[in-house]
């Protein structure tokens, strides 16, 4: 069993070995380059295919490149001289679009493919792939009041379309370089993260964030009604992002999970109407619920099953969600009121709101996609 003491342990790098990060840009990526340097890492590198300064965070003292490690050279310059590599890079986003665009999802083989590889060729020490409970056989999550998903859950595979079969044969790259090879390999499968600094607009935001943006937009626009995709029973778990980056750390470090996927997800299930409840709750509204049910939907219900993190790690997410959702919340507000403050009209430097309620899930995923998270 890892106890919090192992997280000084002579298993982890020196604070001056390279640690690089794929996919720093995003929401997970970000947030973990950022801990890293909290933690006294000095040689940080951040790789992502976004332009950096469209970057979710930019942590001072750390090298930010802009590569897209779905081309092989780029793996190769990235992991130069680096000892730990964690891949967070992936072409994703909630349910509007990992259902819609299965193609881009699939593609992100290839940043895993010449990332493990270059990985191996550099002498990484450890590689940590970032998976996902879509590789969970889909035929067990068709009840709203699902029986919690464990490990084993994945085989017989029946993954999700596109996204999650992509992630379950990522997995079996990491399992098979380390039998073959000896990379040591780490796999996460993440239930759905969300947190501060994630995407919150544009088509790839996932339920909490989306949520609580349609909140905003019915207190702040007066129309007082709220848009949910699907009938509102779906159930889900969602993890806090700062559980997940702990997670990371944790798994990354222990020896006992060198190339054996392990869940990183809350246990807390809710169902959408249930958490648009606690978002209207924070927000001091009641909302009508408009139930919009030719909307992507996913699974019916999802949990995660935490005997083993909770076995080996001592340890399982477990930030409350009302917790977790008021900092989120707070946050997706200011960036909102930021963002609605900069918008001008007619170019007379005054400020009109500025609200995307109407805008179809068709077409809000499409302006976004081919840019990674
Ligand atoms: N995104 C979104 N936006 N979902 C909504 C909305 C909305 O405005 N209203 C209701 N929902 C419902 C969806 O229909 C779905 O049933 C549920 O919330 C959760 O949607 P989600 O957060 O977009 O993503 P999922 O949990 O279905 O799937 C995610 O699973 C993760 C793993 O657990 C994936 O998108 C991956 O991001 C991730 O691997």
């Amino acid at each position: 069993m890892t106890t919090e003491h192992d997280m000084h342990n002579p298993d982890r790098p020196g604070s001056d070995e390279l640690i690089l990060v794929a996919g720093a840009g995003g929401f997970i990526g970000g947030a973990l380059a950022r801990y890293f340097h909290d933690k006294g890492c000095t040689q940080i590198r951040a790789v992502d295919k976004k332009p950096v300064h469209e970057w979710y965070q930019r942590v001072p003292g750390v090298q930010n490149l802009c590569m897209d490690l779905s081309r092989e050279e780029n793996c190769v310059r990235a992991c130069e001289g680096a000892t730990e590599v964690y891949n967070l890079a992936a072409d994703m986003g909630g349910m509007g679009f990992i259902e819609r665009f299965r193609v881009e999802c699939l593609r992100s083989i290839l940043i895993n493919t010449h990332l493990i590889e270059a990985a191996y060729r550099a002498g990484v020490q450890k590689y940590f792939y970032s998976s996902s409970a879509c590789a969970y056989n889909t035929n067990l999550q068709k009840d709203p009041h699902p029986r919690p998903l464990k490990e084993t859950d994945a085989y017989p595979a029946m993954a999700e379309r596109g996204y999650g079969w992509e992630k379950l044969i990522s997995e079996m790259f990491c399992q098979e370089y380390w039998a073959e090879r000896g990379l040591k390999t780490f796999i996460a499968r993440f239930h759905n993260v969300y947190g501060p600094h994630g995407t919150w607009d544009g088509g790839r935001e996932k339920a909490p964030a989306a949520i609580s943006r349609k909140v905003l937009e019915a207190k702040y626009s007066g129309t007082n009604t709220i848009h949910i995709w699907g009938d509102g029973t779906q159930a889900r778990s969602y993890m806090y992002i700062d559980d997940c980056i702990k997670g990371i750390d944790l798994i990354t470090h222990c020896e006992e999970l060198v190339a054996t996927p392990i869940n990183l997800g809350s246990s807390e299930l809710v169902t959408v109407d249930e958490l648009v409840s606690l978002v209207e709750e924070i927000a001091g509204v009641r909302l009508r619920r408009e139930y919009e049910l030719d909307a992507p939907k996913g699974v019916a219900g999802r949990n995660s099953d935490n005997t083993m993190i909770q076995r080996v790690l001592g340890w399982q997410p477990n930030t409350p969600l009302r917790e977790g959702m008021l900092r989120t919340y707070s946050w997706i507000e200011e960036e909102y009121l930021k963002r609605n403050a900069a918008v001008p009209i007619n170019g007379e430097g005054k400020t009109r709101p500025l609200f995307s309620s109407g805008v179809s899930h068709r077409n809000t995923a499409a302006a976004s996609a081919g840019s990674p998270r």
